[in-house]
């Protein structure tokens, strides 16, 4: 927040051996490999401590200006993940009934998706990724943040990250329009929903499309 640090302090760094920085990230390549993306969740619980420190890695992401322009809203309560869940089927049987672009079925139709959203209900916890437009100044002004869309998107990569590394499963569902979680979450005008996670285990029986990641080559381009 503006205001509160203290000028600059130096950076706490602890370089690596050339060795050490290949071995952790071919171990981390290994591990993140592993990471899927499901919507099949099972309903044993997980502590709050867990989706805290999810939070809290999440929210060491870089932001514009350090605003760190985002709020997640963490629901574990029966009753409002029902609420959500009604809203969002009701939103999606819309765009799979009636909006879905021909070439939007195309790239969709080989992930199995369709309205029905199970993962809202099944899992212990839904979080909601907020992205606040606007940031209040100490003279109570609101003015604009800068890159929230890249900032929330960093955040929730590492959101994503955590979750993988704590050995649980997430999915990045992002219902159509998402104006009902701003309304049911009670957030303020400047916020905007921008994913919603279900967080959990996987259900004994999950399935995951059989899909390939690209390679390297096809990822990207070295001039050197
Ligand atoms: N929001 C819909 C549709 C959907 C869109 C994309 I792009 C996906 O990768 C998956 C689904 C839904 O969540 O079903």
């Amino acid at each position: 927040m503006e205001g509160d640090c203290d000028g600059f302090v130096p950076l706490m760094y602890d370089e690596l051996t050339p060795e050490e920085m290949t071995k952790n990230a071919s171990e981390f390549l290994y591990s993140m490999e592993r990471r899927r993306t499901t919507r099949h969740f099972c309903d044993k619980p997980v502590s709050r401590d867990l989706i805290e420190l999810a939070i809290q890695t999440a929210s060491t992401a870089p932001s514009g200006a350090h605003l760190q322009p985002w709020t997640f809203v963490a629901i574990s309560n029966n009753d409002m993940k029902q609420r959500i869940r009604e809203a969002a089927e009701s939103e999606e049987r819309k765009f799979y009934e009636e909006r879905i672009p021909e070439e939007w079925n195309e790239v969709l139709e080989p992930l199995g998706t369709d309205f029905v959203k199970t993962h809202i209900t099944d899992a212990p916890w839904v979080v909601v990724l907020f992205r606040q437009t606007q940031r209040i100044r100490p003279n109570s002004e609101a003015s604009p943040t800068y890159y929230s869309m890249e900032s929330c998107g960093i955040a929730a990569g590492i959101f994503i990250t955590a979750i993988h590394n704590m050995g649980l499963v997430t999915l990045t569902h992002t219902p159509s329009p998402m104006r009902f979680l701003e309304q049911l979450l009670e957030r303020p005008e400047h916020e905007r929903a921008m994913l919603l996670l279900p967080v959990g285990y996987p259900a004994e029986d999950a399935m995951v499309p059989n899909l390939q990641r690209k390679a390297l080559e096809e990822v990207a381009i070295f001039i050197e």
